[in-house]
């Protein structure tokens, strides 16, 4: 018997999310199926449907017309669901190992149909409940290395690249890290969002001069600088992990954007999770930042003088140059995120989930500090090993 759907926009229900599966053959006919609707993010519905017997799965994930995280009085662009199919399937010709496989996808329903991961977990419940997932750094470095690389104009033919720029335009969610990131976070904004305790810290952060000028310049980068395609997302909530896999999702605010800032948004994290930490567990953390740069700085050079296609390619101090912005951006891009995740919009739990008040508001003034730091230094740290000095001192001072 055909299976009806539908063919405009409307959200599915999780009986909607297993006709869907059956009407595209994704299961064998006749087989027991159950769903589940397990987004936790603050944008999508992401429906989980599993064979009963082999306890296989695939994901339905579908856009709503609105920011979930807020409500339906924040409306949002449909189109961020093709962005986001389009990317996974541009990075799976890059990195197919890091990436979920899109099986099938509806621009009009705004679904993308994909690998179900659950084998793995959220790197960053992963990493809040302790764990370090030892090769997260050396795949995420990878990951950027390639696909921004092979997406530039020194990877691929550059009217290409201008082709493949322009179907990745993604102005509305762009405008979400242009204000979430970059600005509410340095205004007294009703975006923002943090404890009556912390209002003087965020005071004195409004009334710096010094940073509001440094992070202009980072937005200007971020609003300007059309490298590579990016992910534009890539917090520990993007990535799933194991000790062995790592797969890079969510990336539905992919778009044309500096080196720099993926890394950034990495390091960040990582950060915000090594502030949640006792002292002596956060080495692990540091060692990611090192890593993730190291292999992210050797495979880009590696392609650079292989694949190279731009005539300057070989002109002794470009590539050096390339490195050496990307690396002093992508510091900066750390620090605005750390700022943002502390007392903007959209929080993290590696922070907001510290049990005791007194110790929660501690590491949010750590943040804080830190982030600040991380913007005002970052053309002075000449390695990714200097941030942990970076990170102690502003601790050392937060307490002194
Ligand atoms: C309204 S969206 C808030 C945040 O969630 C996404 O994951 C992005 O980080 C965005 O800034
Ligand atoms: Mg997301």
């Amino acid at each position: 018997m055909p299976v009806s759907h539908p063919t405009v926009y409307e959200p599915l229900t999780e009986q909607g999310a297993i006709s869907l599966a059956v009407r595209l053959g994704l299961f064998p006919e006749g087989t027991p199926l159950a769903c589940r609707e397990i987004g936790d993010g603050n944008l999508n519905l992401v429906f989980r449907v599993v064979d009963q017997q082999t306890k296989k799965g695939i994901i339905v994930k579908q856009a709503l017309p609105y920011a979930k995280v807020v409500g339906e009085s924040w409306p949002l662009t449909l189109k961020r669901a093709v962005i986001e199919s389009n990317a996974l399937r541009t990075f799976a010709s890059y990195v197919p190992q890091y990436v979920p496989k899109v099986y099938y996808s509806d621009e009009s329903l705004a679904i993308t149909v994909m690998e179900d991961l659950s084998h793995l977990q959220i790197a960053r419940k992963g990493l809040i409940e302790g764990k370090t997932y030892p090769l997260l750094s050396q795949h995420i470095g990878e990951f950027i290395a390639k696909t921004s690389f092979y997406t530039s104009d020194f990877g691929m033919n550059q009217q290409e690249k201008k082709q493949l720029a322009q179907s990745f335009v993604n102005p509305e969610l762009c405008k979400i890290t242009e204000d979430l990131v970059f600005t509410d976070p340095f205004f007294n904004h009703e975006t923002n969002n943090f404890e009556d305790e912390l209002r003087d810290d965020v005071k004195a952060l409004w009334n710096d001069d010094k940073l509001r000028l440094e992070v202009a310049k980072l937005k200007r980068k971020f609003l300007t600088e059309g490298d590579a395609l990016i992910h534009g997302d890539l917090h520990t909530g993007s990535i799933f992990a194991s000790d062995e896999e790592t797969k890079i999702i969510d990336p539905e605010f992919a778009f044309y954007g500096p080196f720099g800032f993926d890394i950034g948004q990495f390091f960040a994290n990582l950060l915000l999770n090594a502030l949640s930490r006792p002292e002596q567990q956060q080495e692990p953390l540091f060692a990611h930042i090192d890593k993730t740069w190291d292999v992210f700085a050797t495979i880009f050079s590696d392609l650079w003088r292989t694949h190279n296609v731009e005539p300057y390619a070989k002109t002794e101090g470009l590539l050096e140059d390339v490195l050496h912005h990307t690396f002093i951006d992508a510091i900066g891009f750390a620090g605005c995120e750390v700022i943002r995740r502390t007392i903007g919009l959209a929080h993290v739990a590696d922070l907001d989930g510290i049990e005791d008040k007194e110790e929660r508001l501690q590491a949010k003034r750590y943040a804080l500090r830190l982030g600040r730091s991380l913007i005002l230094q970052r053309e002075t740290l000449s390695s990714t090993k200097e941030i942990r000095s970076l990170f102690a001192q502003t601790v050392l001072a937060a307490t002194n």
